[in-house]
């Protein structure tokens, strides 16, 4: 009830972080491009294979001074996979212990989702997906977050040979949605979901430009092709943005969902990063996933603060000039200099710059060492974070379950009617 919501903004209101007001609004007005990199962990970056870099384009995006790029970027998906990763992003809110929250609720619960917020202020927004508009109840869940336009593979020329796994190969799908992008007035606010890079990992012949990893795991082995893949996608699509001039007024945010290979693959794993022992410590910081934020006149660089797929939001909205503290989301400003630098993981795991928690043992993060005979100071630390860690999901957990946000009227804000939205019809 609404007495609950009070409880949750006490707690934001006392973890509250101010944002870095010298990135405020630089992004003001401009058209946003969300580039959901399907199963694309952080080691990917950089990473050579038989001498050749995996994905260059998305390297050098990476690399250049205009990319706020970030390495201690962890998902933090739960059973929810890549709807966690999307109810994160866009809502601040953590997924649910067990299955979907886009699935569960996404269909009946209130949310003040990006879209939303940037439509009632003018923008266009929109998604465009390869693959079946149904899969994680996505044409139901984005009206809730009140996006106008869904274009999932209905939209889109499908042929056997454009086709595998779960929807469109990546560069299709690319190229098919530039006479979408070219329709949507600006300022627009557009996510686009991949999907080739996604396990089993597979690629028709035409477009193996890479040979597979040998470490004789089959899950793990075709990775680096899909990876390599998407890399050249993204590579088009980029021509395309620099090409029309789209890139100029555009703010384009990239980010991996989470991993690509699962806490079963240590032996494999350790092969790829040549590393001699691979334990759930190491699979833990695997969860690193990228996120870069990249538009021309930015001031980027590779930033080394621990955060995760719940703070992007607010990284976002100030970004783009929204900086209203007063929100129900559990994220921070990841540019934010005084940030408290816990990352939740949904199982309860976590990790801080100096901590990490792996199915309750405690490690150093910077050597994975085990702590062993924690002073009363150190252990008093590691329960207060475990005891944060813990709340902030029950309480995200109760604002999803108690569909609290129906509660919450900000000023700012125009509840959304889902019946505004038809994703049928197709842009005039
Ligand atoms: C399908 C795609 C896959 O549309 O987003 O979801 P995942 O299996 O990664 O959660
Ligand atoms: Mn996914």
């Amino acid at each position: 009830n609404a007495s609950d919501l009070k409880s949750v903004q006490a707690y934001l209101q006392k973890h509250q972080v101010t944002p870095n007001a010298s990135y405020t609004g630089v992004a003001k007005g401009k058209n946003v491009l969300i580039i959901h990199l399907e199963s694309f962990q952080q080691f990917l970056i950089d990473y050579k294979w038989k001498g050749k870099e995996v994905t260059p384009n998305l390297n050098k995006l990476y690399h250049q001074s205009d990319t706020l790029s970030f390495d201690n970027f962890f998902n933090q998906v739960g059973q929810g996979k890549t709807s966690d990763a999307e109810l994160m992003l866009e809502n601040s809110l953590y997924g649910l212990s067990s299955g979907s929250a886009m699935s569960s609720y996404g269909t009946a619960n209130t949310f003040e989702a990006a879209p939303a917020i940037l439509g009632q202020d003018g923008y266009t927004t929109a998604v465009m997906h390869g693959g079946e508009g149904s899969f994680w109840n996505r044409n139901n869940a984005y009206k809730q977050f009140g996006y106008q336009y869904f274009m999932p593979l209905s939209y889109y020329v499908n042929k056997k040979s454009y086709y595998i796994g779960y929807g469109l190969k990546d560069k299709i799908f690319f190229s098919q949605s530039i006479k979408y992008i070219e329709r949507l007035p600006q300022p627009f606010y557009l996510k686009m979901i991949t999907v080739t890079n996604h396990y089993p990992y597979e690629l028709d012949k035409k477009n193996q430009s890479i040979s597979k990893t040998d470490t004789g795991d089959s899950t793990v082995d075709g990775y680096v092709q899909t990876a390599h893949y998407l890399d050249q996608a993204i590579g088009e699509l980029m021509s395309y943005l620099k090409k029309t001039g789209l890139e100029k007024n555009t703010m384009i945010v990239l980010y991996g969902d989470h991993y690509g290979i699962s806490g079963n693959h240590h032996k494999a794993m350790a092969q790829l990063l040549d590393k001699k022992g691979y334990n759930d410590f190491d699979n833990l910081q695997q969860q690193r996933v990228p996120l870069m934020i990249h538009m021309p006149g930015l001031k980027g660089g590779i930033n080394h603060t621990y955060g995760g797929e719940i703070d992007v939001l607010p990284t976002i909205m100030n970004l783009l000039g929204y900086n209203d503290t007063n929100t129900i989301q559990f994220g921070h400003d990841l540019l934010a200099t005084n940030r408290e630098q816990l990352v939740v993981q949904r199982n309860g795991d976590f990790v801080t710059p100096k901590y990490s928690k792996v199915t309750g043992t405690y490690y150093y993060t910077k050597t994975g060492k085990k702590v062993k005979n924690p002073s009363k100071k150190v252990k008093e630390e590691l329960a207060s974070l475990s005891n944060q860690v813990t709340t902030q999901l029950s309480l995200s957990d109760r604002v999803i379950r108690g569909n609290l946000l129906r509660f919450y009227h900000p000023s700012w804000f125009k509840p959304v009617n889902a019946k505004d939205y038809n994703y049928q019809k197709k842009i005039a």
